[in-house]
């Protein structure tokens, strides 16, 4: 498997990404079925193998060169990066475009109650999330002491519970924050999805089917605008 000379793509198996990946792939003309239950699904048409998996495990596979190219938020790259460079292990990939799909803010969120002026105002409260170290790059430019508690989910019902005084969670429309009686203070880090290369494909094929997709991807999107 670690042998293959087919180009390996890691999409997300199922989830906000997912169907959007696929049809993109599809428009490039990669004919493929997905099987709910495996995890590989094989192209018809080319040497391309799609894996299927958890949105969180595609930077790694990518940095460790294990897939070729991965479809993924940037929030989930960028939080899995720093997550890397802290742990000593490989976080290099290269971003080759983004995408135009998958658009989500990271933002911080306080109850509607909580009077919020500026930054500052969160100074050694606790915040919730699913993405601590974007939120501490965020925290450590603006000088601010706090403390997080850590998530996967459910994160926007943390205050209510009681176990932090604000979030700091994705938003597209606003309705789920609306919902949990959050306001909206600051928007950190911006995301789309995005396409990456593992910087470890050495051979000319998968390069050359690589620029191949990628151009077909820009003529997709450009088609699309
Ligand atoms: O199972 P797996 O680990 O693969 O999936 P996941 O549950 O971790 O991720 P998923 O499918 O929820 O999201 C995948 C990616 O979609 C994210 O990493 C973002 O890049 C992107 N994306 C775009 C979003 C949203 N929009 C989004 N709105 N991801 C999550 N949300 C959630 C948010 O967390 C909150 O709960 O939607 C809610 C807010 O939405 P609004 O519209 O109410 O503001
Ligand atoms: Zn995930």
């Amino acid at each position: 498997m670690s042998q293959s000379k087919r180009l390996r793509i890691a999409i997300q198996k199922s989830g906000r990404l997912s169907k959007e990946s696929q049809q993109l792939l599809k428009s490039c003309g990669v004919k493929f079925n997905v099987n709910e239950q495996r995890l590989i699904a094989h192209a018809d048409n080319m040497p391309i193998d799609l894996l299927r998996v958890r949105d969180d495990d595609i930077p790694g596979l990518v940095m460790d060169g294990v897939v070729d190219l991965g479809i993924i938020g940037e929030n989930v790259l960028e939080e899995e990066q720093i997550e890397r460079q802290l742990a000593g292990k490989p976080a290099e990939c290269t971003k080759l475009r983004e995408l135009d799909f998958g658009s989500c803010r990271l933002s911080l969120a306080v109850p509607n109650e909580f009077e919020y002026k500026d930054a500052n105002s969160l100074e050694g409260l606790r915040i919730a999330t699913s993405y601590p170290n974007l939120l501490r790059r965020f925290m450590q430019e603006k000088g601010i002491n706090y403390s997080d508690c850590m998530l996967k989910g459910s994160v926007e019902v943390a205050p209510r519970a009681g176990l932090s005084d604000g979030i700091c969670d994705l938003v597209s429309t606003g309705a789920t924050l609306e919902a949990n009686g959050l306001y909206e203070t600051e928007v950190i880090y911006r995301s789309m999805a995005c396409i990456i290369q593992s910087n470890k494909t050495q051979s000319t094929e998968k390069q050359a089917l690589i620029n191949k997709i990628l151009s077909r991807i820009n003529g997709v999107i450009r088609a699309r605008e």
